[in-house]
């Protein structure tokens, strides 16, 4: 059985859930606290020398890291991966523009407000929220023109986009301002198979998964 490394408020790990979901594939799952250091223990690291959740092992695959190249990889053969270069093109490229241009925005604007912030972070947090707004008006500009990320239809570039996009209201940012991100999120949630993020699976500890290697 595959096992998931992650945790529960992670858009990164919630991507992976939500591939793991669209597959119905049954999977462990290890719950791991990465604000307090338990990504690095020597157990985890001796596994994932990458230190970082998600982390997928699926048997006999060696184990995989980085959210968006594990949701590809769960989904390449599958309706959510399309089969015209040049879609998988335009499909690669909003996964990497998530990753560059979105996440670091849009999730670490989120992690500082889970995390707190002191007085001295006020400028900096103001920033990144802006250009947290950049990065939405940048899919708004696409979502309020076509239904998916991809004019070929949903793919898993709605999954790795979704992750975070659904989440701005935890800093501060209204959705109301992106009509079309707005109805994408509902549409997307409304898939009888789109788990929320804060359905995450029961956990089993580290050692217990690592025993039934
Ligand atoms: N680009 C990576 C980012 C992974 C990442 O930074 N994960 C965070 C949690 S969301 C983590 O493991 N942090 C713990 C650490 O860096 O020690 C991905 O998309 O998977």
């Amino acid at each position: 059985m595959q096992i998931l490394f992650g945790n529960s408020s992670s858009g990164n790990c919630y991507k992976v859930r939500l591939a793991l979901a669209y597959r119905g594939l049954k999977y462990r799952y290890v719950d791991l606290d990465s604000l307090h250091g338990e990504t690095r223990q020597p157990a985890f690291l001796a596994l994932n020398p990458f230190g970082k959740i998600p982390a997928l092992l699926a048997p006999p695959a060696p184990l995989m890291v980085e959210s968006n190249a594990i949701a590809w990889w769960l989904l390449r053969d599958t309706a959510l991966w399309p089969s015209d270069a040049n879609a998988q093109q335009d499909c690669l490229a909003w996964m990497f523009w998530e990753q560059y241009s979105h996440e670091p925005k849009v999730a670490v604007a989120r992690s500082w407000v889970k995390l707190g912030r002191d007085r001295s972070q006020r400028e900096a947090f103001a920033q990144l929220r802006s250009e947290a707004r950049g990065a939405l008006d940048h899919m708004e500009r696409n979502l309020s023109r076509r239904p998916y990320v991809l004019g070929t239809g949903l793919s898993v570039a709605d999954l790795c986009l979704y992750a975070y996009s659904h989440k701005i209201g935890d800093f501060g940012l209204d959705m109301a301002d992106w009509p079309g991100i707005a109805a994408w999120c509902d549409r997307l949630a409304g898939l009888a198979w789109w788990p929320a993020i804060e359905a995450s699976p029961e956990p089993v500890s580290l050692a217990t998964a690592l025993a039934s290697l």
